[in-house]
């Protein structure tokens, strides 16, 4: 079983190199990183190579031209990860707010369901203790009541950003059905598995904030993503599980 992590970079040049040896050092057989870089600024690409030419555990980093958001990002990404032949896809932060070391238990979870979701608002799931009450909970309701409420959904962390799906369940979602480019790309990958009749899991996660550089979530954003919810439901309301994309199969070449 081949597993691909997934991981969108801009200007992480000092977070890659630890999150690959700690994905490294969980000893996952066959795993290997695909690092998705928009041209960073502090050469995080550049690092990538480094580590391509200097570690015998498998990296490679697609490049693209410019900041062009986190949710193009992961399509390309996951587009390139199925290419690759990917069974298992694992998407996550540079920052380490998502620790690797959930992964065996998102795996292990992964072989009765759909999607595995790293959850900060499931029972035992928690935040950074720096958080204060209010953003907490601004944090909370926003996820768990507002967007759940207008989607209908079950899931409770509706943006998480800490995911492991199955090759096949993206392949039947039909990743050109995304439209989201920002932070809404998660929620409205949640909707679309869910409408579509997929299996998600949530398991609990302590999210800690990033240690290293900067965020680029702001509150203008946040603002935005809370109104693209409703155009997230307005898009995929009609989707039922027929509407799955139908899987093309393997192409094995023909015995000489
Ligand atoms: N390729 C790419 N990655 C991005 C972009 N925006 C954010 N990221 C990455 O997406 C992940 C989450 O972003 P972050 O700033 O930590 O968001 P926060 O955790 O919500 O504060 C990090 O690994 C970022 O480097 C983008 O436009 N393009
Ligand atoms: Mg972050």
């Amino acid at each position: 079983m081949k597993i691909i992590v997934v991981i969108p970079t801009y200007n992480e040049a000092n977070n890659v190199p630890p999150l690959a040896a700690e994905l490294w050092g969980l000893d996952i057989p066959n795993l290997s990183i695909l690092v998705v870089d928009d041209n960073s600024p502090d050469g995080t690409a550049d690092v990538v190579d480094d580590l391509v030419e200097h570690s015998r555990a498998e990296i490679s980093v697609m490049r693209r031209p410019g900041k062009m958001g986190l949710g193009t990002a992961y399509r390309d990404g996951f587009k390139k990860a199925i290419e690759m032949g990917a069974d298992v896809i694992i998407q996550m932060d540079a920052d380490f707010s998502h620790s690797p070391s959930y992964i065996p238990k998102m795996l292990e979870e992964l072989q009765n369901c759909d999607c595995v979701v790293g959850s900060r608002y499931v029972e035992g799931g928690s935040l950074d203790e720096r958080w204060s009450l209010g953003r907490y909970l601004l944090s909370w309701w926003a996820n768990s009541i507002y967007t759940r409420l207008i989607l209908g959904t079950r899931q409770r962390d509706t943006t998480a950003g800490f995911k492991a799906w199955r090759r096949e369940t993206l392949q039947g979602m039909g990743l050109d059905r995304v439209h989201s480019n920002g932070y809404d790309f998660q929620v409205e990958m949640t909707y679309l598995a869910e409408k579509l009749g997929y299996l998600i899991v949530e398991i609990p996660i302590h999210f800690e904030d990033r240690r290293i550089g900067q965020s680029k979530m702001n509150m203008k954003v946040k603002l935005e993503s809370a109104l693209k919810v409703w155009n997230i439901m307005w898009r995929h309301r009609r989707l039922r599980p027929q509407d799955r994309m139908p899987i093309a199969p393997e192409i094995i070449p023909a015995a000489e």
